[in-house]
């Protein structure tokens, strides 16, 4: 873990790119020294009402990394992301650089292939991916060095990356007037998310925290990044909850009065894939499956 290794070296030049359909938030995280980056969490644009995709967010990143003299080196996901694609397989169409994921994904897709019936031949050993990491692993993006912890709860397949002093915690604790992350999807769970959380508190006081969602609590504007030191002074859900059990009990009574994410079932088998749409049909057409009665709505909402 981060305390018994050699000090993580490196401080990135972190560029977000906010996706305001999703309220997603995107990184593209540079070395300055070698001008070698990564990206995390890309989105692939996706209109549900027209079914039409595009690539327009992947595409600004790109363009980012080119203005910037940049080389790509990584194209990261935090998580399976439950309410939008993932750009990870267009941006390695067009640009060849290895993709990853952590190594429970694995458990995320043999859950969803039987939520979606798919074929047995449809592959659960993360093969989508060129690398999926284990809990404590490191690589490098440049000269920095990287660190990936595992951060179940909001998924079971969840991690954090903590590049040099900062750390792309994605759908763990959102700015702390957004609180924390819901924890009910299949495979989630509030008591390993209060875990992960607590993991994240640890980090030293100063490190650059950066939220994977940012939903404008009160119509103010869009931000994503805070420090540890801050959330623990003035995160909503932190201040209120200080047990692991208060944590769970508000987490939860929150999680019954949340819908759905609109996209939920659209993103998942996408998202399974390694950010790849469908396989086409004998028409050569791509269709998204919808299973129905697969998960529960608050109807009295
Ligand atoms: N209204 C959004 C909700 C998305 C959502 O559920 N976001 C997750 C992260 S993927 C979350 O933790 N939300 C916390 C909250 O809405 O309080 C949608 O339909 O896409
Ligand atoms: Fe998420």
């Amino acid at each position: 873990m981060i305390t018994n290794k050699e000090p993580l070296r490196g401080r990135p030049i972190v560029k977000a790119f906010f996706e305001k359909r999703t309220f997603s938030v995107q990184y593209v995280v540079a070395d300055p020294e070698t001008k070698r980056c990564a990206i995390i969490d890309p989105v692939l644009d996706f209109d549900p009402k027209s079914g039409a995709t595009a690539t327009h967010s992947a595409d600004e990143l790109l363009a980012h990394i080119d203005q910037e003299g940049y080389s790509l080196e990584w194209i990261l996901d935090t998580h399976p992301h439950a309410d939008h694609f993932s750009a990870a397989g267009y941006l390695k169409d067009k640009t060849g650089v290895p993709t990853a994921i952590g190594e429970k994904v694995t458990e995320v897709q043999k859950l969803w292939k039987g939520l979606y019936n798919l074929p047995d031949s449809f592959p659960t050993d993360g093969s989508q991916w060129d690398r999926i990491f284990a809990d404590g692993e490191r690589f490098t993006i440049g000269k920095m060095d990287v660190e990936v912890m595992f951060t179940p709860g909001h998924t079971l397949a969840s991690v954090a990356y903590i590049v040099g002093d900062a750390a792309f915690i994605h759908d763990t604790i959102f700015m702390p007037d957004g609180g924390t992350a819901r924890a009910d999807f299949p495979g989630g769970s509030a008591k390993a998310l209060w875990n992960s959380i607590q993991r994240i508190m640890a980090l030293p006081d100063n490190t650059r925290l950066f939220t994977g969602h940012d939903y404008m609590p009160g119509g103010r504007e869009p931000r994503w990044e805070s420090t540890v030191a801050q959330q623990r002074a003035e995160n909503t859900h932190l201040t209120k909850a200080k047990t692991e059990g208060e944590f769970v009990a508000l987490r939860e009574k929150r999680d019954r009065e949340l819908p759905m994410p609109k996209l939920i079932l659209h993103s998942l088998q996408v998202n399974i894939r390694g950010g790849r749409l469908p396989e086409p049909e004998n028409n050569s057409k791509r269709y998204l499956k919808i299973p129905l009665d697969a998960l529960d709505a608050p109807w009295d909402e």
